[in-house]
């Protein structure tokens, strides 16, 4: 029997992207950008482990039931909220290290990498290419039991590929700001001679 995707447009979210605070949804949007393109259905919310705890353990414990089947959390800082997410729930959790002020994420990376054995939790790269990066692994997830995901995947993947390809050489890739340079540049050598 193979499974069919929900429609994202109507359908229960099947990925729950949750971030510590308003202020990591800069980085988390990309995460949710991928899965949108993607076509996967999925919620955003807002879950603190620290200023939220009890929320936190709520949420955890009922997203398998509500339907979620991966989890991407965001934090950083102190960034509690992957691991106590994945301690509250047999879901694969995905942790995005925020990139924070003071330490420009190394703090977040540690706190979500450095996990006891027994609970893991995949952590992805720190800030815009981790949140990318867990939304096409979060579809990679879904792919082995969606094949529409999985060939959703596949085409993001063949399309990056192809455009790599396409533009071999960067100093080609950049009409656009050789047109607005060459103007100026004719300009000075008139005024000099
Ligand atoms: C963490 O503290 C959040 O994940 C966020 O990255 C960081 C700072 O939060 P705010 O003070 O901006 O709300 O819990």
């Amino acid at each position: 029997m193979t499974n069919s995707a929900p429609d994202p447009a109507v359908a229960r979210p099947l990925v729950a992207i949750i971030m510590g605070s308003t202020s990591d949804w800069e980085t988390m949007e990309h995460a949710a950008k991928t899965l949108r393109d993607l076509g996967i259905a999925h919620e955003t919310r807002v879950v603190s482990a620290h200023r939220t705890p009890d929320l936190l353990f709520d949420y955890s414990s009922a997203a398998e039931q509500r339907g979620i089947e991966v989890i991407i959390a965001g934090a950083g800082g102190a960034a509690h909220l992957p691991g106590m997410t994945a301690s509250k729930t047999a879901l694969p959790v995905l942790g995005v290290p925020v990139e924070s002020k003071a330490l420009k994420g190394l703090d977040s990376l540690l706190s979500i990498a450095q996990m006891p054995g027994g609970i893991p939790v995949g952590t992805l790269a720190i800030g815009k290419a981790g949140a990318i990066n867990a939304g096409l692994l979060a579809a990679a997830i879904l792919g082995n039991k969606y094949p529409e995901i999985r060939e959703a995947l596949r085409k993001f993947r063949q399309l990056q590929t192809a455009k790599v390809l396409g533009t071999p050489d960067p100093a080609k890739a950049a009409p656009a700001l050789a047109k607005i340079i060459a103007p100026a540049a004719k300009h000075k050598r008139k005024k000099r001679a």
